[in-house]
C-alpha cells in the first residue's frame, strides 16, 4: 500500500535528517538518503492528497507569501539584562540572593545553567500535536512576525517532534544562526554574482527569515538553537532549566552547546573564562554568555522586572565591532614588495584592545568598500587576528572625505610598481635594491622558524639598514661589538647577547636556511620538501624546471619563484658568503631515506590547545619522521592530532572517519617511533 510505504519512508528520513543535522552523525551515505528521498517525492507525486505538512518532502521551501501575518507571543519573548563586568555578575546573583532570602552557604550552592549566548536571531516555534505549526520572530517581545514558511526550511528544525506521544502545545524559543564557514561560502557565492554581501552573520540570518520567498531561507546554511519554552501544555517537565534543555534535544533540537551547569559566583565566573577562550575556535559567532537560576521554582519566586526576568543575566564578551574614523591610509611595502594598504585609525576599543591600525589588503579592496579618509567605518578584531576594516557608514560621510589613492611608484624607493593582471596585489619591482623589501627580507631571515636569531628586533634591522650598515643577510654575520654599540638603544650587554645569537644561528637545518632565504611562496613545508627531494643546495640552485615541478607541493608557480631565485647572481653570491661566514647544516643524498622513514606519506594535521610540546616542536617532530603537517582536515589526512577545545577539525575528522590522537597518545606515540617499537 502506498499510504504504508510512505508513511515508512517519512519515518526512516525523519531519523536520518535528525542523525545527520541534529546530531552531526550520519548513519547512512547521502546516496541512500537521496534515494529515499526521491522515492517519497515520486510517491507523493502520485498520491497528492496524502502530502503533508509535515512530511520531510517539505523542507525546500514552497511558494512565496504576500505579506507578513502580526504574531502575539502568547508568553512574552523576554530580553536579558546585560553586565559587561565580573562585578555585576557578583551583584546579580546578591539581588538574587536577596530575594530569596538565602543564607551564606546556600549562596554558595546556588545552581545556575550557564549558556554561551549565540549570536543570532531569536524565533519561537509553535508546535500543536507534535507538528509545526507556526514560527515567529521575536518581534518586540510582544508581537512578531509569521515566518512559519522560512523556519520550516531550516534543516535542523524538526518539522514533527520525536515522540510517540506529543504534547498538545509546546512552544520551543531558541536562536537561528549562519555558522561561519556557510556564511563566508554564501557570500563568496553572492560576491561571484555581484550580488550584495552581508556584513556578518547575524545580518544573514536576520535578512533570510525575512524573506516572503522560503526559497531563500532554504538556500542558507541557517541553524537553530533552543535555549527555552514558551507556552506548553499536555506535559510534565522537570523543575530544573537544564533539564529541560535535556528535554528539548530528547524532542530533536540542537540546544547550545557547551551549556552546564555551575555553581555559585565562583562557578559563573570560571565558566565566562572558559567560554570566552573557547570563543575563536567555535563554529559561529556567541556574544557572551548566559546565566539564569536554574530552578524554575526560584525562578518562579523572583518574577520580572518589566521586560527582563530577574534570574538571568547576559555577560557579554568586549565587543569584536567598533565604530571608528580613517584618519589617512599609508602604504607598507612588504618582504615581496607587495604594497599594502594601511588604515590609521581614530584608536578605538574593540575586541579587547585599543586598535589604532588596520589592513586594507589591496586596492580592490579598497574599491570594494568604497572607503574615504574622514569616513567612519567599523572596525573587527576577533581574536587575534589582525584589525580589519568591515564596512564604511555611508550616511556619516563627511563632505571632506577625500579617496584614496593607490600609489603608482613604490612609497619607499620610488621604483615603479606593477600589478599582474590577475592578482590582487601591487608590487614595488626593485627586489632588493627596496630599503623596504631588504627590511622585510632580513626580519624573515632572523625569523624563529628560519635562523632564529634571537634578540634581532624590528627596530634594530631597520637602524642596521637605514644607517646602511648591512645590506644582506651574510653582512649580519661580520657586524663587530663596536659597530652594534654605536646604535640607538644597543646597550653593551645586548650586544653580547646579539652577537652570541648571531653565532649560535649559524648551525641550523637545511630547510630552515631554504626557507630562511624568503623564496616568494616557499613556506616552511615546501622548504621541507624541497631539501628532501634535491638533499644538497648543490642541487638545488641547478634544479630545472621540470625537476622542480616533481617536487611534492611545486607547481609551475613556485616553480619558477624559485628558478628566477637561483638566477640571480645577486641571490647566489648572498648564499655563498653565508656558507662563508659559517653558517652550516646536514645535507643528505637526494631522496634518500626518505621512503624508511617510519610516517612518509602520511598527512597529519594538528589542532586545539597543546600542553606539552608547542606545535611548532610537534609539527617538527612529525616531519623529522617523514610525515606532511597539513593545515586543514581532508580525505587524506592521516591522523588528526587533537588538543583540547578542538573545533571544526575535530568534527570533520570525526564525520570523515579519520585517527584522531590525544596529545599524550602522540607523546607516546613519539617515544614509541623514537624506542623502534613501530609495527
Ligand atoms: C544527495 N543529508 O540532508 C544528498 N546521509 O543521512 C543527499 C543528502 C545530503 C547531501 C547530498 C549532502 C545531506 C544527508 C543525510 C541526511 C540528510 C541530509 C544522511
Amino acid at each position: 500500500m502506498p499510504v504504508d510505504r510512505i508513511k515508512s519512508l517519512r519515518k526512516q528520513l525523519e531519523l536520518l535528517n535528525h542523525q545527520y543535522h541534529v546530531l552531526d552523525a550520519p548513519t547512512v551515505p547521502d546516496r541512500e538518503y537521496d534515494r529515499l528521498m526521491q522515492e517519497l517525492i515520486a510517491l507523493e507525486t502520485d498520491y497528492p492528497n496524502l502530502i503533508t505538512k509535515d512530511s520531510p518532502s517539505q523542507k525546500v521551501g514552497g511558494k512565496p507569501i504576500d505579506s507578513f501575518r502580526q504574531v502575539k507571543h502568547s508568553i512574552a519573548m523576554l530580553s536579558l539584562d546585560n553586565a559587561f563586568e565580573d562585578q555585576q555578575i557578583i551583584d546579580f546573583i546578591g539581588r538574587v540572593a536577596n530575594r530569596l532570602e538565602l543564607n551564606e552557604q546556600q549562596v554558595l550552592d546556588l545552581k545556575f545553567c550557564a549558556e554561551p549566548k549565540l549570536d543570532g536571531v531569536a524565533v519561537s516555534l509553535r508546535y500543536e500535536n507534535g507538528i509545526l505549526m507556526q514560527g515567529a520572530s521575536r518581534g518586540d517581545g510582544i508581537n512578531g512576525e509569521d515566518i512559519t514558511h522560512n523556519v520550516r526550511t531550516i534543516a535542523n528544525i524538526p518539522l514533527k517532534l520525536l515522540s510517540e506521544n506529543p504534547p498538545e502545545v509546546f512552544e520551543v524559543r531558541g536562536e537561528v544562526l549562519i555558522p561561519h564557514r556557510g556564511f563566508e561560502q554564501m557570500n563568496e557565492r553572492a560576491r561571484l554574482k555581484d550580488e550584495k554581501v552581508f556584513v556578518n552573520p547575524r545580518n544573514a540570518a536576520a535578512g533570510s527569515i525575512r524573506q516572503l520567498d522560503p526559497t531563500i531561507a532554504a538556500a542558507r546554511p541557517l541553524r537553530f538553537y533552543a535555549y527555552g519554552l514558551g507556552e506548553f501544555s499536555g506535559i510534565e517537565l522537570p523543575g530544573s532549566h537544564f533539564e529541560r534543555l535535556i528535554k528539548l534535544s530528547e524532542f530533536g533540537f540542537n540546544t547550545s552547546p557547551g551549556t552546564e551547569q555551575v555553581t555559585g559566583v565562583a562557578g559563573c565566573l570560571a565558566y565566562y573564562q572558559l567560554i570566552q577562550q573557547r570563543r575563536d575556535n567555535l563554529e559561529y559567532d556567541i556574544d557572551g554568555v548566559v546565566f539564569k537560576v536554574d530552578e524554575l521554582l526560584k525562578q518562579q519566586q523572583l518574577g520580572f522586572v518589566s521586560r527582563a526576568p530577574r534570574w538571568a543575566i547576559a555577560r557579554k564578551f568586549p565587543a569584536q565591532e567598533e565604530l571608528t574614523t580613517l584618519l589617512d591610509v599609508e602604504f607598507q611595502v612588504g618582504r615581496t614588495g607587495a604594497i599594502t594598504p594601511v588604515a590609521r585609525l581614530e584608536p578605538v576599543f574593540v575586541g579587547g584592545v585599543t586598535v589604532s591600525n588596520a589592513t586594507l589588503h589591496n586596492a580592490d579592496e579598497i574599491e570594494r568598500l568604497d572607503v574615504r579618509i574622514g569616513d567612519t567605518v567599523i572596525i573587527r578584531r576577533a581574536g587575534d587576528v589582525i584589525p580589519k576594516v568591515v564596512s564604511v557608514v555611508l550616511a556619516r560621510r563627511p563632505d571632506s572625505a577625500s579617496k584614496i589613492v593607490f600609489p603608482t611608484e613604490c612609497p619607499v624607493c620610488r621604483s615603479e610598481v606593477h600589478r599582474q593582471i590577475d592578482e590582487a596585489v601591487t608590487r614595488c619591482t626593485a627586489g632588493l635594491y627596496c630599503a623596504a623589501q631588504r627590511v622585510e627580507a632580513l626580519k624573515h631571515f632572523a625569523s624563529r622558524k628560519a635562523m632564529d636569531v634571537d634578540g634581532l628586533g624590528d627596530k634594530i634591522v631597520e637602524q642596521l639598514v637605514a644607517e646602511n650598515i648591512i645590506s644582506n643577510a651574510a653582512d649580519l654575520f661580520t657586524l663587530d661589538k663596536a659597530r652594534l654599540i654605536s646604535l640607538e638603544r644597543m646597550a653593551e650587554k645586548s650586544a653580547d647577547n646579539l652577537l652570541q645569537a648571531l653565532d649560535e644561528s649559524k648551525k641550523t637545518t637545511f630547510a630552515r636556511f631554504i626557507y630562511a632565504l624568503g623564496i616568494r611562496e616557499v613556506g616552511e613545508a615546501t622548504a621541507l620538501s624541497l631539501t628532501q627531494h634535491f638533499g644538497s643546495l648543490a642541487n638545488l640552485t641547478h634544479a630545472t624546471l621540470e625537476e622542480l615541478i616533481d617536487v611534492d607541493d611545486v607547481g609551475p608557480i613556485v616553480a619558477n619563484h624559485i628558478l628566477e631565485f637561483f638566477n640571480s647572481e645577486h641571490n647566489i653570491d648572498v648564499v655563498k658568503q653565508l656558507i662563508q661566514v659559517g653558517i652550516n647544516f646536514v645535507e643528505s643524498e637526494p631522496a634518500a631515506n626518505q621512503q624508511t622513514l617510519p610516517l612518509s606519506g602520511q598527512s597529519w594535521v594538528v589542532t586545539g590547545t597543546l600542553d606539552k610540546m608547542t606545535r611548532q616542536q610537534v609539527k617538527e617532530q612529525l616531519q623529522s619522521f617523514g610525515a606532511k603537517v597539513a593545515g586543514s582536515v581532508s580525505k587524506k589526512t592521516t591522523v588528526l592530532v587533537a588538543g583540547t577545545n578542538a573545533g571544526s577539525k575535530l568534527t570533520k575528522a570525526t564525520n570523515l572517519n579519520i585517527k584522531i590522537m590525544t596529545e599524550d597518545e602522540l607523546v607516546n606515540f613519539f617515544k614509541n617511533i623514537k624506542d623502534g617499537e613501530l609495527e
